[in-house]
C-alpha cells in the first residue's frame, strides 16, 4: 500500500514537485482523505485525470444536444464542467431568450404554419468543417418534432436562426454538414405526406413520403440559404440518420432507414402494432445519393416541383440521372458513420448484432456498371448487399453508434451496444473486437473527440447513456441522465466519471479542441447579437431620451455601473413601451440584466449589447425595474420605476410631510468631508496609477484590459465633478454632496479593478516563486498570518519585508520564533515590537515543514521588495 501511495502521490504531484514537497506528509493526508470517504486507489488516478484545478481549462469543448428542453448543453473535457445551456428553440429567461423583442424574431422563424413552438426535441448537433476538419465557427441542431435546423454562431454561442422544413413533418437524421460546410443534410424520420393536406393512411405507399432536405449553407456569414435548397424525393421508409460523405466519397449521401416494409399499425383496429410490423424484415435499405449532381440538377425548373415553397426533385428524376440507389442493411439500422477518409461506411442496426462495414469503392464500382440486384417498388436500384460489404463483425447487443478514433487508418471504432450497456472498440479494417468497458447504462449516442471529423483526436470517449438508474442521489421518479468519460489513450478503456444531465435527454454530443474557439467577450458598442449588426435602439452615453409618438413611447437608456438612466419614465394606460436599452460597459463579464416588473419581459446586456423590449402598457400603477445581475456593490441601487397613470383620472396631491432640513452650514461642513474623501481616495488610486505604470502594465494583455476598465471608469468623474463645482457656485450644496457622491462611486469601481491589476502584475514581474515559496505563501495565508501582517505594510503587526535582514542567523531566528513565539517575548527587539503594536504574536502551530516554506516565501518577498 504505502509504495502504490508514494507512486500515487508522485502521479498527482508530479515529480518536480515531489523533489520539494514531502511526500510522506501529502502521503498521509491523502491516505486520511481516501479512507474517510472510501475511495480506491483507482478512484484517486480518476479523480487526478479529470480534476480540474480552480481557473484551469479543459482540452475540448462538448456541444450536446439538450434533448426535450430545445437546447444545447456545453461542457468541458475532462472536468465534465457544464458551462453553458444555449438556449435554440426554447425561451431561456436568464439570457432573454424570448423575452426581448430581437430574441422574439428569431423564434418566431421557427413558427410552423403560423403557430408558435416553444420546444424542441434536439438530437444531432453537428460543428461547421473546412475540408473536413472543424472549424469552430458555427454549429447547427435539428428539432426532430418539429422539422426544424437552428444555427449557433461560435462567436458569441447565441442563435442566429431557425429554418422549417416545410414539407417534412418530423425529421431526425438531421443535421449533418458537407465537408466544406456549403451543405447540410436533413433526413426525414415518420413519413407523411409532404403537402398539409389529409390523405388516409389507406393510401400510405401512394402519398406518403420520406426524404432527404439538401440545405445550402454560406460559410461565411453562418446563414442557411433556403431558396437555394431542395428535398431529395424518397420511398416512404422511415428515413433515419445520415452523414455526409467526404474524401472518396464526396459529393454523395448516406441515410439508413427502417419500416421498408411500409407498415401502417393500427393496433386499435386489431393489428399487430407498429414495432412488430415495421420490424419483419431482415434487412431495411441504405439510401446513397449524389446531392452534389442532383443540387445541380435543382436548380433547373424541369427537375423539380415545388411544394410548399420547397423544391421537390422526384424520385424518377433521381433514378434517371443516376443519383439515387439502396443497398439492404439489417435490420432497424440506426448510425451511418462515413470514416474519416470516405472510403468505409459503418451501419448498425439496433436488432442485428452485428456491424456492417460498406466499402465506398465496390458500391462505387456497382453504381459505374449499372449492376443492380433488383429494384424497390418505386423504380431505385438496389445494390447487392454482399458485393458492397467490406465485412461484418459481431459486437454484442443493440448495437448503435460509431465514432472514430485517432488511429482510424488502422481501423480504430468505437460503438455503442444499447441492451448490452457496454461501449466496444474493435477494427472496422481487420473486423476483430479489441476491448469492451461496462456504461451505465443504455448508452444511445456516444462522442469521441473530434471522432466523426476528418481529423479524430482520440484520448476520450463519452457514453451517452439513457439511463443512470442507481448511479446519482435520488431526486424523484424522473432521473438525471448520465453522461460517461473513458479514457481511451490506454490499451483498455478505463471509465474515469459520471457527470449527472438533467436538463433533458440528449441524444448526440460533438466535441472540439478547445483552442480552436475563439469567441468573443464583448461586442461593438451598440451591438444587436442576433443580427450582427448596429441596433437601431443603439444609445451612447449623454444620448438617452424617452420619445413619444403616437400613443407610442420610445426609451433610448443606456446601462453603466450601476445606474440606468432615464431612472423615471411616465406613461398613459394604454401606451405601447419600447425600451432601447444599451449596456455601455467594455468590462469583461459586466452583463447587466432588465426587467420592468410584472410586465413579463426581460433582457440580459452583455457588454455592448443593445437590446428592445416592448409591451403594452395596459395596468395602472407604479411598476419598479432595475438590472437584475449582481453586478456591483451598487447593484440594488440599478433601478428606475415606470409610472403608468390613467389619463382618464383625476389625482389628488397627497404631498403634505414637511421634513426638518439641514442647515447651509451643516450641509456645507458635509459637502467638505466629502470632497476630503474623495481627495484621499484619488491618492490611492494615484500610487496604483503609478505602480502600474512604472511595472508597464501596458505589456501584459489581461493586465491591459482592466486597466482600461478602471480608467474607463476614472474618466467619468470629470463630468460630475464639473456639476458639482457648478452645484457649489449657485449655493446647492444638496446637489454638490449628490454629485461628489458620484465620483466617490467612480473611485471606488476604479479602485477595485485597479488594485485586481495591481495584484496581478505583481505576480507577473516578480521573480518566479519556487514551489516551497509558493507552499509558504499559502501556508501564510491559511495560517492566518495575514490577520496581523501586511507584506509592504504595517498594519496591526510589524511589515515582514526585510525581516530576514533584520536577524542575526535570521532564518533561525525566525523559524524559532514562529514555533514558539514565546520564547522570544524577552528578547529585547520582540519586547519593543510588543509594547508598540500592544500585540504578542501568538502560536500557530505550524509544522516545521510549512514554517520552512513561509521562509522561501518571505526570502521571495525581500527579492521582489520593490513591488510592494
Ligand atoms: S438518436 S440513440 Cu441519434 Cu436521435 Cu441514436
Ligand atoms: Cu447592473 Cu446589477
Amino acid at each position: 500500500m504505502a509504495t502504490h501511495l508514494s507512486k500515487l502521490t508522485s502521479l498527482i504531484l508530479g515529480t518536480s514537485l515531489m523533489a520539494t514537497v514531502a511526500s510522506a506528509a501529502i502521503g498521509g493526508e491523502l491516505q486520511k482523505v481516501m479512507k474517510a470517504r472510501g475511495l480506491t486507489e483507482n478512484d484517486i488516478i480518476h479523480a487526478a485525470k479529470t480534476y480540474t484545478p480552480s481557473g484551469g481549462r479543459d482540452e475540448f469543448i462538448v456541444f450536446s444536444s439538450g434533448g426535450q428542453s430545445g437546447q444545447i448543453i456545453v461542457y468541458g473535457v475532462p472536468s465534465m464542467k457544464i458551462l453553458k445551456y444555449i438556449a435554440v428553440f426554447t425561451p431561456e429567461p436568464w439570457q432573454g431568450y424570448g423575452y426581448d423583442e430581437d430574441s422574439k424574431k428569431i423564434l418566431a422563424q421557427g413558427k410552423i404554419r403560423g403557430k408558435s413552438i416553444t420546444w424542441g426535441d434536439t438530437h444531432h448537433p453537428a460543428l461547421s468543417e473546412t475540408k473536413g476538419v472543424y472549424d469552430g465557427k458555427w454549429l447547427i441542431i435539428n428539432d426532430k418534432a418539429n422539422p426544424r435546423l437552428a444555427v449557433i454562431d461560435l462567436n458569441d454561442f447565441e442563435t442566429k436562426q431557425i429554418v422549417v422544413n416545410p414539407v417534412f413533418k418530423s425529421e431526425h437524421g438531421g443535421s449533418f454538414f458537407t465537408p466544406n460546410s456549403k451543405h447540410i443534410l436533413e433526413a426525414c424520420q415518420y413519413a407523411a405526406p409532404y403537402d398539409n393536406n389529409y390523405h388516409p393512411i389507406e393510401e400510405y405507399k401512394e402519398t406518403y413520403r420520406g426524404g432527404v432536405t439538401v440545405w445550402s449553407f454560406d460559410p461565411k456569414i453562418g446563414r442557411i440559404k433556403p431558396k437555394d435548397s431542395f428535398t431529395i424525393e424518397m420511398p416512404p421508409y422511415m428515413q433515419d440518420l445520415s452523414d455526409a460523405g467526404k474524401g472518396a466519397s464526396f459529393g454523395w449521401g448516406f441515410t439508413n432507414s427502417f419500416n421498408t416494409e411500409m407498415y401502417t399499425g393500427g393496433i386499435e383496429v386489431g393489428m399487430p402494432p407498429f414495432e412488430a410490423g415495421m420490424s419483419r424484415n431482415d434487412t431495411d435499405f441504405l439510401h446513397v445519393y449524389n446531392w452534389k449532381k442532383l443540387y445541380q440538377l435543382s436548380k433547373n425548373k424541369k427537375n423539380v416541383k415545388v411544394v410548399n415553397g420547397m423544391k421537390v426533385i422526384p424520385m424518377s428524376v433521381a433514378v434517371a440521372n443516376n443519383a439515387l440507389f439502396l443497398i439492404p442493411e439489417p435490420k432497424s439500422p440506426h448510425g451511418v458513420d462515413v470514416s474519416p477518409d470516405g472510403e468505409y461506411i459503418t451501419i448498425c442496426g439496433k436488432l442485428d448484432t452485428h456491424a456492417s462495414v460498406f466499402k465506398w469503392s465496390k458500391i462505387k464500382k456497382l453504381i459505374d456498371n449499372h449492376e443492380y440486384a433488383g429494384k424497390d417498388p418505386y423504380g431505385i436500384p438496389i445494390l447487392d448487399m454482399k458485393k458492397s460489404l467490406h465485412g461484418q463483425v459481431e459486437l454484442g447487443l443493440g448495437p448503435l453508434h460509431n465514432q472514430y478514433g485517432k488511429d482510424w487508418k488502422n481501423g480504430e471504432i468505437y460503438t455503442s451496444l444499447y441492451v448490452d450497456s457496454q461501449i466496444v472498440k474493435w477494427n472496422y479494417k481487420t473486423l476483430k473486437v479489441l476491448d469492451k468497458v461496462n456504461v451505465h447504462y443504455n448508452v444511445g449516442h456516444l462522442c469521441s473527440m473530434e471522432g466523426k471529423s476528418a481529423d479524430p483526436q482520440g484520448e476520450y470517449v463519452i457514453s451517452l447513456n439513457k439511463l443512470a438508474i442507481d448511479r446519482f442521489n435520488p431526486v424523484g421518479p424522473l432521473h438525471p441522465q448520465n453522461h460517461q468519460l473513458i479514457d481511451i489513450r490506454g490499451k483498455k478503456m478505463d471509465l474515469l466519471y459520471d457527470m449527472p444531465i438533467p436538463l433533458g435527454e440528449p441524444h448526440q454530443a460533438v466535441a472540439i479542441r478547445a483552442s480552436k474557439l475563439h469567441p468573443e467577450v464583448r461586442y461593438k458598442m451598440g451591438t444587436n447579437p442576433k443580427t450582427g449588426k448596429m441596433h437601431v435602439g443603439k444609445t451612447l452615453a449623454g444620448q438617452e431620451k424617452i420619445v413619444r409618438k403616437g400613443n407610442k413611447v420610445y426609451i433610448y437608456g443606456t446601462l453603466v455601473r450601476s445606474h440606468i438612466n432615464p431612472e423615471r419614465v411616465t406613461v398613459n394606460k394604454g401606451d405601447t413601451v419600447i425600451f432601447y436599452l444599451t449596456n455601455l460597459e467594455r468590462a469583461e463579464d459586466e452583463t447587466h440584466g432588465f426587467t420592468v416588473d410584472n410586465y413579463n419581459v426581460h433582457g440580459s446586456l452583455e457588454p455592448g449589447e443593445t437590446v428592445e423590449l416592448k409591451f403594452k402598457a395596459d395596468r395602472e400603477g407604479v411598476f419598479p425595474y432595475y438590472c437584475t445581475e449582481f453586478c456591483s456593490a451598487l447593484h440594488l441601487e440599478m433601478m428606475g420605476y415606470l409610472m403608468v397613470k390613467d389619463p382618464n383620472k383625476k389625482y389628488v396631491s397627497a404631498q403634505k410631510l414637511k421634513m426638518k432640513k439641514m442647515s447651509k452650514a451643516e450641509l456645507k461642513a458635509e459637502y467638505e468631508k466629502t470632497v476630503a474623501v474623495n481627495n484621499a481616495t484619488d491618492a490611492v488610486i494615484q500610487s496604483v496609477v503609478k505602480f502600474l505604470k512604472e511595472n508597464h502594465y501596458e505589456k501584459y494583455p489581461t493586465v491591459k484590459a482592466l486597466v482600461e476598465d478602471a480608467l474607463d471608469q476614472y474618466g467619468k468623474i470629470a463630468e460630475q465633478k464639473k456639476k458639482a463645482d457648478e452645484a457649489v457656485k449657485k449655493g446647492d450644496y444638496e446637489k454638490a454632496i449628490l454629485f461628489e457622491n458620484m465620483i466617490w462611486q467612480y473611485m471606488v469601481k476604479t479602485a477595485d479593478v485597479g488594485i485586481r491589476a495591481k495584484d496581478l502584475l505583481v505576480k507577473k514581474v516578480a521573480t518566479k516563486q519556487s514551489p516551497a515559496a509558493a507552499a509558504g505563501e499559502r501556508a501564510f495565508g491559511e495560517g492566518g498570518c495575514g490577520g496581523c501582517h501586511v507584506i509592504g505594510k504595517v498594519s496591526s503587526g510589524p511589515d515582514l519585508t526585510g525581516v530576514l535582514l533584520r536577524h542575526e542567523n535570521a532564518e533561525k531566528w525566525v523559524k524559532d520564533f514562529i514555533m514558539n513565539p514565546a520564547s522570544k517575548y524577552n528578547d529585547p527587539y520582540v519586547k519593543s515590537m510588543i509594547d508598540y503594536f500592544n500585540l504578542k504574536m501568538p502560536n500557530q502551530h505550524m509544522s516545521e515543514e510549512e514554517v520552512k516554506n513561509i521562509i522561501e516565501y518571505l526570502k521571495w518577498v525581500d527579492e521582489n521588495a520593490n513591488l510592494f
